[in-house]
């Protein structure tokens, strides 16, 4: 496409590849971005990507009679861990359609408050660990082992034992490497992809140790036959609502990589940035514990609780635009389109939207670098374009997961702050890691129990 501005100094051949850092594909995108402006393309060898970001083109996106989801780029490359999985599916396939209504119930608020106690004893857990803690503790890893315990539990039933595990779990292990993986096949040289990739031999074993994990919980649960509505448990005994249809083995088995992958990664890094930006703002941090203080006391808090800290939610909202950890999505054209009044694309033309990038749109966003959450208080959510906020994706393939991920997030986010104040290393200053989600790198804190005047 004509008209798009790029890179300035795009070489013959290669195209944009100097100054493309291979771990850091997103980073590198957003910093590009802010120079280029709503629409920009980044061209390696023979692809070209066209990036989308101004709050206007990205509205017309997400219209989903003109685009629906392309499964591209890093979704594409976890077609081989994630198959027809709801996340990797192309929505034509049937099975797509098929897994989400099946799986829309164990979704509901009904399904939010069976996952609660699960979800306590995911954050009472974390507690124990970093109450035991005598020196700094790594945010973004202990963070991970609260969202699988949490996902483990109250979507299979299954323990990981992760605050047991001095280091991640195996399946964490392989799940990062595999991540990282599929990020590196949009390298397109070939020892580019080596070096920073791992060989195929490497991938298919941390597949296998995936597949193997889930094979092993869902023959546990066959043995067992005891019966459980949790997503194991619906996957395995319900049909379609409508026509009885049920999921195949080989279906539920992407379900569970799926899920377990999809269901922990990402507000595992959601909760860290906002643990994070917290620690940096030390005014912010007192406002969010106060609230904590006031609504749930010196008390756990029951299920309506947790929607009711409506500042710790927004500074979790917050943490999300700034570094949406699932950083963007793609949009397909459902029919030739004129995107802007503009740009040409054919039927099958889709477009990648980098969401730190839509996030921090100068059009919408008053100094989108500063950590704000009142942002998100509602007089201010309703003067802004409804497209302009997007963490969780958009339409029908928008994330299932969305109402679990901030029941969990806010749950644990009000746990930590009614129990502890921080002490920060002064000296950190965020990195962040790609394995196509995003996650702070290196951010330590030193948890010390309040005192009771405080
Ligand atoms: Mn989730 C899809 C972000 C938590 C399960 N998720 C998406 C998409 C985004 C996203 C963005 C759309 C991707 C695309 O269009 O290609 N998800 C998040 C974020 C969090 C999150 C930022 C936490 C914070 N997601 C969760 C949790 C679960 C989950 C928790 C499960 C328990 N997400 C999914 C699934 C899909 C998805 C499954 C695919 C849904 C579909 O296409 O039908």
């Amino acid at each position: 496409t004509t008209g798009i501005p790029h890179r300035p100094g795009r070489l013959p051949v290669a195209g944009d590849l100097l100054g493309a850092n291979p771990r850091t594909p997103l980073q590198d995108t957003v910093r590009l971005g802010k120079r280029l402006g709503p629409i920009f393309s980044r061209k390696f060898f023979d692809i070209e990507v066209v990036l989308v970001s101004g709050v206007g083109l990205v509205t017309e996106l997400n219209d989903e009679t003109k685009f629906g989801k392309h499964v591209g780029m890093g979704v594409e490359n976890l077609r081989a861990l994630g198959g027809d999985g709801l996340f990797t599916a192309h929505t034509h396939e049937p099975n797509w359609r098929l897994a989400h209504d099946v799986l829309q119930p164990a979704f509901s608020a009904e399904a939010m408050r069976r996952y609660h106690p699960v979800m306590l004893e995911a954050a009472r857990e974390l507690v124990a660990a970093w109450d035991a803690a005598s020196g700094p503790v790594d945010v973004s890893a202990d963070m991970t082992r609260l969202t699988l315990e949490t996902i483990g539990r109250a979507g299979f039933g299954y323990r990981f034992g992760s605050f047991e595990r001095a280091e991640p779990h195996p399946f964490v292990t392989a799940m990062i490497r595999a991540l990282r993986y599929a990020q590196l096949q949009n390298a397109k040289l070939p020892f580019v992809r080596r070096a920073f990739a791992g060989s195929a031999a490497q991938n298919r074993a941390d597949i296998a140790t995936m597949t193997n994990l889930v094979d092993e919980v869902i023959a546990g649960r066959r043995r067992g036959g005891e019966e459980s509505r949790d997503l194991l448990g619906l996957m395995l005994t319900e049909g379609h609502p409508v026509t009885g249809e049920r999921l195949d083995p080989v279906n539920i088995r992407n379900q569970a990589i799926t899920f377990v992958v999809a269901g922990h990664e990402t507000t595992s890094g959601a909760l860290s940035f906002a643990l994070y930006y917290l620690t940096r703002h030390p005014e912010l941090l007192a406002k969010a514990r106060a609230e904590v203080d006031a609504v749930w006391g010196g008390r756990e808090p029951a299920f309506s609780d947790v929607a009711k800290l409506r500042y710790v939610r927004r500074v979790l909202d917050e943490a999300m635009r700034l570094w949406p950890t699932a950083p963007g999505y793609s949009r397909q054209a459902r029919e030739d389109v004129v995107l802007g009044g503009k740009y040409r694309m054919r039927k099958g033309d889709w477009v990648v939207v980098p969401l730190p990038l839509l996030h921090r749109d100068p059009a919408v966003w008053a100094d989108p670098e500063v950590f704000d959450p009142d942002r998100f208080e509602p007089a201010a959510v309703k003067k802004r374009p409804a497209q302009a906020y997007k963490p969780f994706g958009t339409g029908e393939r928008a994330c299932i997961g969305r109402q679990f991920a901030l029941h969990e997030a806010v749950l644990a986010l009000g746990t930590v702050l009614q129990r502890y104040d921080f002490d920060v290393d002064p000296q950190y200053e965020l990195k962040i890691v790609e394995s196509l989600t995003l996650k702070p790198s290196g951010f330590t804190l030193w948890p010390r129990v309040r005192t009771p005047a405080g």
